[in-house]
């Protein structure tokens, strides 16, 4: 897909990306201290997805996604102070230090929940999508979801029930072709989610979750199309999960998948193929170290004020959770 974004867009999309590359890559080099207690899905080679649609959607767009949310989070609200503290268990973290990393929300940035449980926030963007069609307001809802959630009869309801009611929800198929270890084609008894998909009564278009400009391009086609005539859009995504499911190593060498050719890793890292498109193009090496260091610099601070932070006292242990 040819480039049609402004400068000045391509810089806040390539910064985005940065933020949530170098906030996981610093998480990978603190984990080993032990401070950080919750397991992490770290969304390394995912990050296009997250960055290009919510960056195609409308602003007061809501919504829902996985334990695989960190790129979600820093999208929406750049905020690494109460990231990197609800990762340390912090009470000044984004869930007061008892969400961890697979429950991260903010609902005053349109991140309304995310949850551990496969496929089960997928009904909730339905529920916001259906309640804003009852409202009469134009609003959209996302739902981000893994390959494996569309084996789940949650995933398969909603997208009856918002065709059937023609509802502006935006359904974000994020296919790394894997749950956990297992490739789609050892789960899946179709040979194509898109072309079943296809057969509903939506838009369906699929693409390439490496490249941030295509994810953007798309979602923005299909925002449209759900403004023309309502309908929902279900955009299937492929991208390389880079590391292992949970935790912070690679696990090319474990034995349930090859390792990539280091032009196809290449290829397949979001953050360096938009970099190199943007030096091609529109951006000198100052302007993209420039943003690096800025980037660095605000989540070194993060990390210094998380880990000085104090622990949730044992009085909140039944505040906001339900019991
Ligand atoms: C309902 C449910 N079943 C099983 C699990 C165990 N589980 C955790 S992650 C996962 C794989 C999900 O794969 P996918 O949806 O493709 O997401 P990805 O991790 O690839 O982003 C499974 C089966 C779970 N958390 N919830
Ligand atoms: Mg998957």
């Amino acid at each position: 897909m040819t480039a049609r974004l402004r400068t000045d867009e391509s810089l806040y999309l390539y910064r985005k990306l940065v933020l949530i590359r170098q906030a996981e890559e610093k998480i990978r080099e603190e984990y080993g201290n032990d401070g950080m207690k919750t397991p992490v899905h770290l969304s390394i080679g995912q990050e296009a997805i997250p960055v290009g649609v919510l960056s195609g959607v409308p602003e007061a767009t809501q919504c829902f996604g996985t334990y695989r949310n960190h790129a979600l989070y820093l999208m929406l609200t750049d905020d690494t102070d109460g990231f990197f503290a609800e990762l340390y268990g912090k009470a000044t973290g984004a869930g007061k230090g008892k969400a961890g990393s697979m429950h991260l929300s903010a609902p005053e940035s349109g991140l309304v929940a995310t949850s551990a449980v496969v496929g089960t926030t997928i009904p909730l963007a339905v529920g916001a999508a259906f309640a804003a069609k009852y409202k009469k307001s134009d609003d959209v809802a996302v739902a981000f979801f893994g390959d494996g959630a569309v084996e789940e009869g949650s995933f398969w309801e909603s997208m009856n029930f918002a065709c059937l009611h023609r509802l502006r929800i935006l359904f974000v198929c994020e296919d790394n072709n894997l749950a956990i270890h297992t490739p789609s084609a050892a789960r899946q008894g179709f040979r194509s989610i898109s072309e079943i998909v296809g057969g509903f009564e939506c838009y369906c278009m699929s693409g390439d979750g490496s490249d941030v400009q295509e994810v953007i391009m798309m979602t923005r086609q299909m925002v449209e199309q759900m403004s023309e005539q309502p309908k929902p859009g279900f955009l299937h995504l492929t991208y390389l999960r880079f590391l292992e499911h949970v935790g912070i190593a690679e696990d090319f060498d474990v034995g349930y998948r090859l390792r990539p050719a280091s032009t196809e890793m290449a290829r397949l890292d979001p953050v360096l193929r938009f970099e190199k498109n943007l030096l091609r193009n529109e951006c000198s090496l100052d302007d993209l170290r420039a943003i690096r260091t800025e980037v660095d610099e605000k989540i070194a601070r993060s990390i210094q004020a998380a880990k000085q932070a104090p622990f949730p006292a044992p009085s909140e242990l039944y505040t906001d959770v339900f019991v």
